[in-house]
This record gives C-alpha cells, structure tokens and sequence, in this order.
C-alpha cells in the first residue's frame, strides 16, 4: 500500500477508535437515530389517481424534508401486513395507510406493535369487530357527509338548470355499505337531494363490488337495463371512478349525454381526462378534495410523531369543491392538485 494512504488509513482508524470509546453503551442505537428516517405509505388500490397523487406528495415532502417514503400497493388483507413485515426489515419507523377492507384494524394494529411502529389512517378510517372507529389511531378523511351534500346539491341545481321535473328523473345510487365513509357519503348525497325534491321511489340502488371504474360500470348495468322507462338519470357514489363507470353504461344503452347527470367525488386524473373530452359527456362534475394535502398532512402527522413524540390530531375531517368543466383548471390549481 502506498505510504501515504496507510497512514491516512491508519489515522482514520484511530480516530474512529477514539470515537467509539467515547460514545457511551448504547451508541449503535444512536448511530441508526442518525440514518434518515424511513416511512411507508400503503394504499388499496395503487392505480387510481387519487392514491398516486398521494404517494407522490409524501415522496415529495420526504425529499423536502429529508426522509424517506416506502410506497407500496396493498389491495388485500395478506398484502398489507406482508407490507408492515417488509417495512419492518427495511427499518422504517411507521406508515401511513389507506386500508383494502377497514375491517383489518385490530390485525394491522396488532401486527405494527409488535414491530414498535406508529401508524395513521388517511381516506378510511379503520374499525373494530364491532364496527367502531379505532379511536386510538389518529386518521385524516373526508367530512363524508358534507362531502355527500355537496354532490346532492350540484346534482339538484343542475336538474334545476336543465329543466327537469323530479317525477320524471331516475337516481342511480351506487353504494358500498361496508366501507363506512362511502356510506356517509351516499347517504349524504341523498339527504340533500330529496331535501330539494327528489322523489324517494325514483331512487334505485346499485351494490358495487370494487371502488373503481369497473366497480362503477358492473353495478350500474342490470339496474339501468331493468328500468328502460326512466329516460333521465342522475347518478352518485362515493368516488368519480365508480361514477365514471357507470356514465359508461349509459353510453353504452344509448342515452344521450344531456340525459344524465353524474356527480363523483375526489377531483383526480379520470375526471380531469374527461372535462378534456370535445363534447360534455353524461358526467357533470365531481367534488374535488385536494388529494395533495391528504398525502402531505398525514404523513407530516406521522413524522411529527415519530420525530417529536407530537400526537396527531385524533381525526381531522378536510372539505371540497365543486369541479366542472368550467372551472375544473382553476379549482386544480387553488387545491394544488
Ligand atoms: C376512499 C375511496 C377513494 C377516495 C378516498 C378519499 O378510499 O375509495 O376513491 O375517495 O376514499
């Protein structure tokens, strides 16, 4: 070896030599305080815009503020806590999650403590056996029901503006019961349109099976075939995917765009492709939520605790706003979507 660098090698290891002696018992736990922290984020369905846009802005405050985020898709109950046990190998301290069945809440609380990881829910927040909040795991979500308001409200002022008598206007309502802030946001929906008017019995009610798109379109088929009478629709669901698939059915039967009114929720790429579409098609508008702050807040929450033993807030509840195709641009750009 050349003299020189042996002797810088040999310095090199004197000084670290005097460096651990000086660092007191327990010093190799401090070292690993130093490496930058690491967190993942977990999301059911990793393909839809809204999700995307979510992982993205934790990455992006993880490069802002030096830590790292671990993104990974976990559409079932056996891939999210194969998740949590990757996690854990790789040295993160905690995650974020967005959950594929809300139901999984004791087995994902369970299996982050005996990891010592801290966790938070965005978008769904998780239950217990008996159907009741994990109050204990501080969540970031819709006001549901407001949130459903809202789509009631633009769905009756639109039937307003085009002229069109309740009794002769047909509601697909697109529900899923067991995901709790689908249902407040359905049921939300409702309470306002039938405050304007609407008529109970015109209200048809289509299960779905899978939040997205085609969720959306295989709900909607039988309903809309078994009532060929009904020629104006209204249509509603907790997000705009499911919405969008169900506008999809409608083109397929052939009823023109100026029949139907679709009202989705969350503001995110789909609805964003179909505004750009030449022609307005049968999906008026959507609630847009800034799908960009969910991501960034939740995870700050999350790093704050972890970071700063701060407390998240117990359960905060973010509002929404009107995007069509007017004003679908500017709302984008005032939520930083
Ligand atoms: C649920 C829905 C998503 C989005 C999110 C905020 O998880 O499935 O599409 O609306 O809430």
């Amino acid at each position: 070896m050349n003299p020189k660098l042996r002797r810088l090698t040999l310095s090199a290891l004197t000084a670290l030599t005097a460096v651990s002696l000086a660092i007191p018992f327990g010093a190799s736990l401090s070292v690993q305080a130093d490496e930058p922290l690491k967190i993942g984020f977990l999301v059911k369905m990793p393909e839809q815009a809204w999700f995307i846009n979510e992982q993205k802005a934790a990455t992006a405050l993880g490069k802002q503020d030096g830590f790292s985020v671990i993104n990974i898709g976990t559409p079932d109950g056996e891939k999210v806590l194969a998740a949590i046990d990757n996690l854990a190998a790789q040295g993160a301290k905690g995650f974020v999650i967005c959950a594929p069945d809300v139901r999984l809440g004791p087995a994902i609380r369970a299996r982050a403590k005996t990891y010592n990881m801290k966790f938070v829910t965005v978008d769904d927040q998780l239950v217990d056996s008996s159907g009741k909040p994990l109050a204990d795991v501080p969540h970031l979500g819709m006001s549901a029901s407001k949130i459903g308001n809202q789509v009631g409200q633009a769905i009756a002022d639109e039937m307003k503006q085009r002229g069109w008598k309740p009794e002769e206007v047909g509601a697909l309502r697109i529900t899923d019961y067991e995901l709790p802030t689908a249902k407040a946001r359905t049921d939300g929906a409702t309470q306002s349109l039938l405050a304007s008017g609407f008529k109970k019995e015109n209200i048809f009610d289509a299960p779905q099976k899978t939040t997205d798109d085609e969720g959306g379109f295989n709900a909607a088929s039988p309903v809309l075939a078994q009532h060929p009478n009904i020629k104006r629709w209204v249509i509603y669901a907790l997000n705009e995917e499911t919405v969008l698939g169900a506008v999809r059915v409608t083109e397929q039967l052939h009823i023109p765009s100026a029949d139907v009114i679709g009202v989705g929720i969350n503001g995110a790429g789909e609805a964003f492709a179909e505004f750009q579409k030449k022609e307005p098609t049968g999906f008026y508008g959507t609630i847009a939520v800034s799908s960009t702050n969910h991501g960034k807040e939740s995870t700050q929450n999350l790093v704050d605790w972890i970071k700063n033993g701060k407390q998240p807030p117990a359960d905060t509840q973010t509002t929404g706003k009107l995007m069509v195709r007017g004003n679908w641009q500017d709302v984008r750009k005032e939520l930083g979507i």
